[in-house]
């Protein structure tokens, strides 16, 4: 039997809902500081998602909605400067409770630590952004629970590329037959795909109607005892929460 070592969390949409309401908010916060006179509604930051990293998103945004804009004084540092002016505002938008954890996940992640189940973080969302969250929603001690936090530009390639799910397996010296990966997105579960991981997604607004088809099981969220999950594809479908015994038995189960 493939025994289940352990589980690799995902963060933006995943934890938390912090797209939406947190990262989009931050951004324009940004843009507003830097006197663009850029914004981005919820419709229009759904499709930029598609291009995963903050820094990434803003330099697709400028060449695809504003050719005529400038960087100052290039792209690059332009966008960096940016891209930490956002930062901060995220982590305000965190310090002021903004982005309360998804159903389940303290739960999971606390069961996890008694069973011995090992902890890791693979995360495209920049470190900083990745322990503050962390801290806000699981408390301050939090980020030690996690074996390895893996984010942002630790790596060459953001997802859907692989590379920071093959450098969690790496750290961790594991294999991916023996974890299994939380997301929330397409670009999410492709990345850990590629690095051979089983992944069970839990969707939100954004996600739902992504492309979800290689996942074991896509869920609306993880569910606790008191609020059953809903099961959108996958199986098995005997349990209402998602619990260790039944990550443990999506590992030992063969893929369809
Ligand atoms: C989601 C992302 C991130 C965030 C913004 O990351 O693509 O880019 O939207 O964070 P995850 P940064 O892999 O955790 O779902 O601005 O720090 O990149
Ligand atoms: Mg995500």
């Amino acid at each position: 039997m493939m025994q289940l070592q352990a589980l690799i969390f995902d963060v933006d949409g995943t934890l938390a809902e912090t797209e939406r309401d947190g990262h989009r908010l931050a951004f324009n916060r940004a843009f507003a500081d830097f006197d663009l006179g850029w914004d981005w509604p919820v419709g229009l930051y759904g499709k930029l998602l598609t291009v995963t990293g903050g820094k990434e998103r803003i330099q697709h945004y400028v060449e695809h909605y504003k050719p005529s804009f400038v960087p100052e004084p290039d792209m690059e540092t332009f966008c960096k400067a940016l891209h930490q002016a956002k930062t901060e505002h995220f982590k305000a938008i965190l310090q002021d409770g903004g982005v309360p954890v998804r159903p389940g996940v303290q739960r999971l992640i606390q069961d996890a630590r008694k069973q011995g189940v090992r902890l890791a973080i693979a995360s495209t969302s920049t470190l900083d952004n990745v322990l503050a969250l962390l801290q806000t929603t699981l408390g301050p001690n939090s980020p030690n629970w996690f074996e390895v936090i893996a984010a942002g530009d630790m790596v060459p390639e953001k997802k859907p590329a692989p590379d920071i799910y093959l450098y969690t397996l790496d750290k961790m010296a594991l294999s991916p037959e023996h974890c299994l990966v939380i997301e929330d997105s397409h670009q999410g579960l492709i990345a850990a795909t590629r690095a051979g991981l089983n992944t069970v997604v839990t969707v939100n607004d954004y996600t739902r109607h992504h492309d979800l088809s290689a996942a074991r099981l896509v869920l609306n969220h993880l569910g606790d005892p008191h609020r059953p999950y809903t099961v959108l594809s996958g199986g098995p479908r005997q349990a209402y929460y998602f619990t260790l015994e039944l990550a443990q038995l999506l590992l030992s189960s063969p893929k369809h």
